[in-house]
C-alpha cells in the first residue's frame, strides 16, 4: 500500500530553512520563513510567556483531558482580544491546532453547511491556503489583490472579483498584515468590502495570524471587528503563534459568529464534532499560557509591552530599509516597504533576481520576492539594500 504513495512537493518556504542552514558563507541573511527574530537573530520566548509557564508549573495539578472545544477561559479571553468584547449570543468557538488547524476546520465547517461552497482567495495568498483547499477538494477562485506596479492593493480589481462570490460562498481575507505581500486595506476600504459581502451574502473567513504585528493590537483587529459588527455570519481563524511567540505549541482558535442563538449552538456543536473527528481534544499548554496572560493584568501589560517592542523593531527596520533604498536608488520607488505592515513585504522582483540575491549575496527570501523584515537588523539592512540595487531590482 505505502509504495502506492506519490511524492509530495515540499513546502517552498520550509525548504528554504534547510537550504539556508547548508550555506556555509559568512554573513548569510535569512529572510525566508515567517518567524520573528530579534536583532540578535533569536526567536525569543516572550517574558510573559516564561512567567505564565512558571505559574502553570506551580499550580497545575492535573493534565487530564480538557473539553473538546478547549477551555472556556482561553476561548473567552482570546475572543475578547480579537473582537474587543465577547458577543456571547452569537459566538461559537473552539481551540484549534494553531491558526492552520482553525483554517482547515473553517473550511470543513463551511463544506458541512454548504457542500457547494466556493472559496475566494487573494492572489497571492499564503500557499498553505491553496494546498489545504486542493487537498480537501474545495473549489476556489482567486481575486485580484496585489498591484505589481504600486506594490499596494489593486482595490478596484479586488472589489470586482469578490463581488462575484455568491450567498454561502466564503471570501478568505487576511485580517491584517497580508502574507505574502505586506499590502493591506484601509479601514475605509474594509467598509466597502463589508458592503459587498452584506449585499451578496458571501461569508468572510478572516485569517488573523499577525494581530499586534502591524499597527497595534487594537488597530490590527479593527477590520475583523468591523466585519463582525456588520455582517450576520463571520468565520475567524486566529493564531497565537506569532503574537505570543509560541509557534510550536500549536495554539489557535476558530470562531463562528452567527445571526441567532440557534445558529450559534449548531455551530458550536459542529465545531466540537470536527475537533473530535480530527484530533479529539485540542492542545492545551499554549492555550493555557495565553489565558494565564490575558486574565492577569500584570502579565497582560508585560506581554503587550514586549509585543510593542517587536512591532516597533520591525517598523524601524522598514523605515531604515526604505531610507537606504531611497538613497541608493535616488528614487522613492521602494517607499512601499515603509507603507507595508507585518513581517513581510513583497519586493516585486523576478525569480531570477531573487536567485541572484541568493547566489551573489547569500540573501535568502521566498521565490516570489517575499522578505521577512524581522530577519534583518540595523547592520544587515544596508547589505540588503546594496544587494537589491546590484541585482537590478
Ligand atoms: N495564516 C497565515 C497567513 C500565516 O502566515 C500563518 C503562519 O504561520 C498561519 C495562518 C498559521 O499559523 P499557525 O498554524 O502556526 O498558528
Ligand atoms: O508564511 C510563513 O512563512 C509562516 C510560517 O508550511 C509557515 O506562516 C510557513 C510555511 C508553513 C507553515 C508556516
Amino acid at each position: 500500500m505505502l509504495s502506492n504513495l506519490k511524492p509530495q512537493a515540499p513546502d517552498k518556504i520550509l525548504m528554504l530553512i534547510e537550504e539556508f542552514k547548508a550555506d556555509t558563507r559568512q554573513g548569510k541573511i535569512d529572510l525566508g520563513v515567517g518567524v520573528y527574530k530579534n536583532p540578535e537573530g533569536v526567536t525569543p520566548v516572550m517574558r510573559a510567556v516564561k512567567e505564565a509557564e512558571k505559574r502553570i508549573w506551580d499550580s497545575q495539578i492535573s493534565k487530564a483531558y480538557t473539553g473538546l472545544a478547549g477551555e472556556a477561559d482561553y476561548r473567552n479571553a482570546l475572543a475578547g482580544m480579537v473582537l474587543g468584547s465577547v458577543p456571547a449570543d452569537r459566538l461559537a468557538s473552539v481551540a484549534s491546532v494553531g491558526g492552520t488547524g482553525a483554517i482547515r476546520q473553517a473550511l470543513e465547517l463551511a463544506r458541512m453547511a454548504n457542500p457547494d461552497v466556493t472559496v475566494y482567495v487573494s492572489d497571492p495568498t499564503w500557499p498553505n491556503h491553496l494546498s489545504i483547499m486542493k487537498f480537501m477538494g474545495v473549489p476556489y477562485v482567486e481575486y485580484r489583490y496585489f498591484d505589481g506596479a504600486t506594490r499596494g492593493v489593486d482595490f478596484e480589481g479586488m472589489k470586482a472579483d469578490i463581488a462575484k462570490a455568491k450567498k454561502g460562498d466564503l471570501v478568505l481575507l487576511h485580517g491584517c498584515c497580508h502574507n505574502p505581500t505586506g499590502a493591506n486595506l484601509t479601514l475605509a476600504q474594509w467598509e466597502e468590502v463589508a458592503a459587498i459581502l452584506e449585499k451578496s451574502g458571501a461569508i468572510p473567513l478572516i485569517d488573523l495570524a499577525y494581530q499586534g504585528f502591524g499597527d497595534g493590537l487594537e488597530e490590527d483587529a479593527a477590520a475583523t471587528r468591523l466585519l463582525a459588527g456588520r455582517l450576520p455570519e463571520v468565520l475567524i481563524a486566529a493564531s497565537c503563534s506569532k503574537n505570543f511567540g509560541i509557534y510550536r505549541e500549536r495554539t489557535g482558535i476558530l470562531m463562528a459568529l452567527g445571526d441567532s442563538t440557534a445558529a450559534r449552538d449548531l455551530s458550536q456543536g459542529a465545531m466540537a464534532f470536527l475537533n473530535r473527528q480530527n484530533f479529539s481534544f485540542p492542545p492545551d499548554h499554549g492555550a493555557r499560557i495565553v489565558s494565564t496572560i490575558l486574565t492577569d493584568a500584570g502579565l497582560t501589560a508585560e506581554w503587550k509591552a514586549e509585543l510593542e517592542e517587536v512591532r516597533n523593531t520591525m517598523l524601524g527596520l522598514r523605515t531604515q530599509l526604505a531610507s537606504e533604498l531611497r538613497d541608493l536608488s535616488g528614487s522613492d520607488r521602494f517607499d512601499f516597504i515603509q507603507h507595508h505592515r507585518g513581517m513581510f513585504s513583497r519586493l516585486g522582483a523576478t525569480p531570477e533576481q531573487v536567485a541572484k540575491l541568493k547566489s551573489d549575496a547569500a540573501i535568502y527570501m521566498v521565490g516570489d520576492s517575499r522578505l521577512n523584515i524581522a530577519g534583518l537588523n540595523s547592520d544587515t539592512v544596508p547589505v540588503l539594500a546594496r544587494a537589491i540595487i546590484d541585482a537590478g531590482i
